[in-house]
């Protein structure tokens, strides 16, 4: 590894793993890197049954400078095992950082596809595996793409999907197309290393809507993800009703402002959108979202689940970054996408609690729940009068200053659709963490909402009748307790099922892993 060089490496590298380390902020279920830097997830596959996650890594300390991949394989999608860094910048091509890209199976030989920065431009590149996926070989031709396409002006063009329809591969860069929008310039090549440009997939139109809006298409679409998510692969004639989707990360101008999909179809050279929907009503706090398709057929996202406290503090942690739990996604009856976190992280519930079902009242006390963690998954069924609201209160401190709220809320006349909406502004004393208000829509069918949310520290996601939340919290005073009320209307508690969760990370890890 090179020196400390950067000026924001302050902390020493041996330093780093005890402080993150002694974090009490710092998540024990989801996965964290063993200190430093992460961001996005990279190459997510499962290989001979075997789950890879590779992400975005900086072992020089929790700032994002000279990516590199980080590496852990899972049996389960629940326990971690830390593998050698996979690509690390070299000189080249990718001289100043491995960005994101995908793994594809080549005939057997695993592959990567990313994006090599060099003098503030990303090119696509390719490196081959071993058969464990533990050593990697960049290829000597890259980058495999020499430029983004000649005449059209882009703000940039990074971020890689990668699929085989017929005897061909094909590839999606993101970029985005000055004075229009966002874009997913589409490639096609027999051999992953030598590429015809085909066009762009679709444009979007940056100039439509408010840029303050929380489904604003941005200027440029990073970590573009296409799949089919009913029967059949993509490019093949459909045989059901539900859509392809393409998944993007609206950014700007620097900016990495939220998760967005298109409902549409892909048929030939184009995705002909229908319709677009936020993917995550968190935004940036699920940010960079990439898929595949597991061995058993489902299709599972993770997503980067960003920092809210100061570039400053993270450094001073020792760590930033946290991955999303792995996230089953299904298609609703609507056409929309709906995410549970994969069921085998159940298998972390410990200290089975139930409370019992009751109606509650609006504007009566809080009901004591006896549930309390900082590590801790919920599940809820309610039934929302018109005009209900129901406040679920998580990480309480114990005189009420501190508190992280859910709320549900239901119209006061008819309408199947209510609001789930994250009050982040008692989370925290601390003045300088991001509280700002995260909220979203969800149908709500006769008032009737299945509610999970699961709690890892400073990681909190929430699923509303499969809408998700995402966000960070940080308090100070060490809260735990778990509060329920109605604030305005009647509901009816259902049921309310609560387990603490055990962490996935015993022995201490290293910040540059050895090999298996
Ligand atoms: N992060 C990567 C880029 C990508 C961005 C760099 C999204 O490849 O566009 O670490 O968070």
């Amino acid at each position: 590894m090179t020196e400390l060089t950067h000026p924001l490496a302050t902390v020493p590298r041996d330093e780093l793993l005890t402080r993150a380390e002694a974090d009490p902020l710092r998540p024990r279920f989801h996965f964290v890197s063993p200190a430093g830097w992460l961001n996005d997830p990279n190459g997510v596959s499962q290989w001979n049954g075997t789950y890879h996650l590779f992400y975005q890594y900086n072992p020089e300390g929790a700032f994002h400078h000279r990516i590199q991949w980080g590496h852990a394989t899972s049996p389960d999608l629940v326990t971690w095992t830390d593998l050698p860094v996979a690509l690390e910048p070299s000189a080249g091509p990718d001289a100043d950082g491995c960005w994101s890209g995908v793994l594809v199976n080549d005939g057997g030989t695993p592959t990567l596809v990313y994006s090599g920065r060099f003098e503030g431009k990303e090119l696509p590149c390719v490196a081959v595996g071993s058969p464990d996926l533990q050593n990697w070989t960049k290829d000597p031709g890259n980058p495999v793409i020499a430029a983004p396409p000649a005449g059209v002006e882009i703000s940039a063009y990074r971020d890689h999907c990668v699929w085989r329809e017929g005897t061909k591969w094909r590839q999606l860069v993101g970029s985005g197309i000055r004075h229009r929008g966002g874009t997913a310039f589409l490639y096609e090549s027999s051999d992953l290393r030598s590429w015809d440009y085909i066009g762009p997939l679709c444009i979007g139109d940056a100039s439509q809507g408010d840029p303050a809006d929380t489904d604003w298409t941005g200027t440029m679409w990073e970590c573009v993800d296409l799949f089919r998510a009913g029967q059949g692969s993509l490019g093949s004639v459909p045989t059901d009703n539900a859509p392809d989707v393409l998944v993007f990360s609206a950014w700007d101008d620097g900016e990495t402002r939220h998760p967005l999909y298109w409902t549409g179809r892909y048929a030939g050279d184009a995705f002909e959108p229908e319709a677009l929907h936020r993917l995550d009503y968190g935004g940036r706090f699920f940010y960079a979202p990439q898929s595949f398709e597991d061995e058993s057929g489902r299709r599972v996202m993770f997503g980067w689940m960003q920092e809210g406290r100061s570039d400053a503090a993270m450094v001073e942690a020792g760590w930033s970054g946290v991955m999303s739990l792995p996230r089953v996604t299904t298609v609703a009856n609507d056409g929309t996408l709906e995410f549970a976190p994969v069921p085998e992280i159940e298998k972390l519930r410990r200290n089975h609690v139930t409370v019992p079902g009751q109606v509650l009242v609006g504007a009566g006390t809080s009901l004591e729940t006896g549930v309390s963690g900082n590590q801790v998954d919920l599940e809820l069924d309610l039934q929302l009068a018109p005009g209900a609201e129901v406040r679920l209160g998580v990480l309480a401190s114990p005189d009420g200053v501190e508190e992280t709220l859910i709320v549900l809320s239901r119209a006061a006349h008819g309408t199947p659709v209510g609001t789930l909406r994250l009050d982040r502004t008692r989370s925290s004393l601390d003045p300088a963490v991001d509280v700002e208000d995260k909220s979203g829509p969800v149908p709500m069918m006769d008032g009737r909402v299945r509610l999970r949310v699961v709690v890892d520290r400073s990681a909190v996601e929430i699923f509303a009748n499969g809408k998700p939340l995402t966000a960070r919290v940080y308090p100070t005073l060490g809260g735990e307790r778990v509060t329920l009320a109605a604030t305005e209307g009647s509901a009816r508690l259902l049921t309310f099922d609560a387990w603490t969760m055990a962490g996935i990370f015993e022995s201490t890890r290293s910040l540059l892993p050895e090999g298996k």
